[in-house]
Formats: C-alpha cells, structure tokens, sequence
C-alpha cells in the first residue's frame, strides 16, 4: 500500500498549486523581525551504513551550508523572534514541527489544525518567539515515520545569555535507520511490531554517524546536549570513563542536578548533561546505551590538550523557565487511558497513513494529521489548571508528547524521581501518572505517543485551549 496517496495528492495539488502560503511573512515584515533562516527540505545521499551510500536521504538545509546530510541544529534565542521559511524540494508535502517550544499555535506545523501542508516547490514562513532556554527539536508532520526515517529530524538550541558558561557544546541527535547492508532504505516498519513496541532500525546512530568520536579539552566542562529523535528506540543512557550530571531534561533545568547513572529516554525527549572530561590527554569517556540485553556505544568523548582543571561543582544552575504552576486546588481532572483497539477503520491522507489501526486514546483510534472531523479530548478553558490522569493500559511504553503546553509530572507508580515541567513522557507499561497543567496557550494542541507507528495506527488525539 503507498506511504501516501498519489490521486489524493494530485488533486489536493491542483486546488492548491501554485499557493506560497505567507504565513507570518506579512506580519514578520511590518513588525521588523528577523529575516528568515531559509531551511529547504530536500533529498541527499550520505554514507551511513558501513555497506554503501544511502540515497534518497531527506535532510534540512540552511542555505549556504553544505550537507553532511545531517539537519543543522538551529539556534535561537528565548525571548527573541525567530524566523524560518520552510522551502520544500520533496516530491511529496511537509511541515515542520518545533518539539517542545510553546509558540503560537499557528507556527506549531501541524497539516489540517494549524497549518496548510507545504507542497513541493512551495514554502512556509514560520515565526514565532521561544519563551523557553534549552535542547528542543524539530521534524515534519506530515507523513511522519516515511518523512522522519528518512533523515528529518533536527535539533534546536535555545541559548539563554544567563547560562552557565562551559568549555565546549556537543550536541548529538540520536537514532537508528532502516537500511540494508549495501545502505539503501527497507520497509519503515512492520505491522507486527507496531502493534507492540514499534520497529527498530537496523542502523544506529549519533549525527548519523556510527560511534561518532569528539574532541574536548581534557578537564573541561562540556555542556553535551542529547535529543532522542528515533521514531523508536527507547535509551537507557549512562557514561563510562568520565562524571557527568543531569542538568536539564526536555529543555527544563533540573531542581537539583544529579549524577549520571542510567537514565531512560524515549523518542522525542532530551537530555543536557554537564560532563567533566577525563584529566589527561588521549583519554576516552563513552556515551553508551544500557538498554537491552548487550550494551554498546553511542559516541565517544576524547580529551585534547593540558587539562584545564576543572570541577563539576563550578557549574552554577540553569536558570528556571517561565512555565506556570497548575493550581491543584482548584484543577479539574480528567481522565486519558492508552489502550489497544480492535476497531479497523483506517483514514487516508495527504499526509500518508500506515493502513492498520492498532492503538487508542479514551477509545477513540485517530492518528492524527488528516482531515478527520474528530472532537478534541476535552476542552481547556484559558488560563486555568488541570490535571491529567493518564493511565497506561498496554504492556509497552509509550513516550507521550503535548504540544503547545508544558506539564508537570505530580505523581507516577512506576517512578520515584519526578522530572522538571516537560513536553514528553515516557510512561512505562502499566504505569499510571498524574500531569499538572495551566492551559495558558490558546489553540489546538495535539497529544500522541512519540513512537511514530504507534500515533499513526491511532494514538494521537488534541485538546483544544480556548
Ligand atoms: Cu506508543
């Protein structure tokens, strides 16, 4: 069955063609906001399995840099405008999706609720001011796990000028690829798996390289920045060789930073972890993934240079992000339950669909990014508190991501360390967890599991903030 539906496509084409869809562009110019970074989506090649070149890679491109094939990590500054126009040089639509930033609903890049889909040879301008500091990421909409696996998915940083200084930034994009041995793309999943724990890839990665090694200066602090942007692969990161801690998860500075030991992370989520590099030149530190029955390595950290001796403890805080604080006393709460589902509907549309049903969320199978009139799970009124009680009714993990809204994690059964205010969950199997919110950005948001093939086979849903 294809990925999207050509007749479909065609005749949306013809109604549109030929739009440039402004977007804030108007706006951008009369309010004198920055010009835009010109971000093209596009095809490449690039050698990431050891067997060949992988051709017909999707990448991101700001114009003037010349492609590794890896999309560029963007920065932009909190409290600042920022401006992107989306050129698209597929052959099929796209948007783009800024994971974790609570802009307006507008610019959040989802095809049919806040956004048209961007055709080939069309553009979008994108406008928006990020209110928060931290690791953050951004990849399509739109025909997602065809789009994602093959190559969209980038990173964002949001600079904060009151942030600790260190000694160096490494930032790395973790996932895998469905490649075969001479490096061409296979099937982006098999039904089987995703109705259990989704489809792993065959290649794995950081910045698309296979065990990646980066210079530091030996005894420096580096601010290593990890966004987890697989469609599947769950981490269980730690580090060998070298003391790291925590210091912010999903763009949140931690409360107390804490020691690096082993931390799981599902698709979409981040980690900033302050790392103190070994004291003496030529020495390895290792990034490695525990998950799984045999560890192996993620990247490697080597130390340059006399040592600069330095301390973990000379790191001052991140400063906090404005997120607000839900007020629990007068909070409604409302209930989410994951489930499977036997219903076999399938919708189709411009933006793709995987043609199988497997998951639900409050009963209703929806994989979001179509046209479908389907109500929102509830509705927020601005401005006041809620609380989710989401419950996790399978036997596998779901990484749960809000768009728009940042949540705070009040209580959980299968945890005991409580995260920052963040955008994504990773809810273990059977687990049940309270999630406190002030609905305070207006719009239609939506909420989907961050394993791709489980959104697209039905658990996705919205709320909608008026
Ligand atoms: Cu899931």
């Amino acid at each position: 069955m294809p990925m999207l539906d050509r007749r479909m496509f065609l005749q949306a084409s013809a109604a549109f063609g030929g739009a440039f869809a402004l977007g804030a562009g108007l706006a951008a110019k009369a309010g004198g906001a920055p010009d835009p970074q010109i971000l093209t989506a596009r095809f490449t090649e690039a050698r990431i399995a050891t067997g060949g070149t992988t051709p017909r890679l999707m990448t991101y491109d700001l114009s003037g840099t010349a492609g590794s094939g890896v999309p560029p990590v963007l920065r932009m500054r909190k409290g600042e405008p920022y401006a992107a126009r989306l050129i698209n040089r597929l052959d099929e639509p796209t948007t783009v999706h800024w994971h974790g930033l609570r802009i307006v609903n507008a610019m959040d890049g989802v095809p049919e609720m806040t956004q048209p889909y961007v055709y080939p040879g069309e553009g979008f301008d994108y406008l928006f001011t990020p209110p928060d500091a931290g690791t953050f990421w951004y990849h399509p909409h739109c025909n997602t796990l065809m789009q994602m696996g093959s190559g969209l998915t980038g990173v964002i940083v949001v600079e904060n000028p009151e942030d600790p200084a260190f000694d160096a930034e490494i930032v790395l994009n973790l996932r895998d690829w469905r490649l075969n041995a001479s490096g061409a793309f296979i099937a982006p999943f098999k039904p089987r798996d995703a109705a259990r724990g989704g489809t792993y890839g065959t290649v794995r990665t950081a910045n698309w390289q296979r065990e990646p090694v980066y210079d530091a200066p030996a005894g420096g602090l580096v601010r290593v920045r990890i966004a987890a942007t697989d469609v599947t692969r769950i981490y269980s990161i730690g580090l060998e060789g070298a003391a790291a801690r925590v210091i912010a998860l999903d763009g949140n500075p931690v409360e107390m930073p804490f020691a690096l030991d082993r931390l799981d992370i599902g698709p979409g989520q981040r980690v900033d972890l302050a790392l103190r590099m070994p004291e003496n030149e030529e020495s390895r530190a290792t990034l490695d993934n525990f998950r799984g029955s045999s560890p192996w390595t993620i990247a490697t950290f080597r130390a340059v240079g006399a040592s600069l001796k330095r301390d973990l403890r000379d790191i001052n805080p991140l400063p906090p992000n404005p997120v607000a604080e839900a007020d629990l006393s007068t909070a409604r709460r409302i209930p989410i339950d994951l489930t499977a589902t036997a219903e076999q509907g399938v919708s189709t549309s411009i933006c793709g669909t995987l043609g199988y049903t497997f998951w639900a969320i409050n009963k209703v199978p929806w994989p979001g990014d179509t046209p479908d009139p389907v109500a929102p799970i509830e509705e927020l009124k601005l401005g006041k508190s809620y609380v989710l009680e989401i419950a996790n009714r399978t036997p596998h993990a779901h990484p749960i991501h809000l768009h728009g809204l940042s949540f705070r994690v009040l209580a959980a059964n299968k945890r005991t360390v409580l995260p920052p205010p963040t955008d994504t969950i990773l809810l273990l199997p059977d687990e049940q967890a309270q999630l406190a919110l002030v609905a305070d950005n207006p719009g239609d948001w939506l909420f989907h599991c961050h394993i791709i093939e489980h959104q697209k086979t039905g658990m996705a849903a919205y709320f909608r903030v008026a």
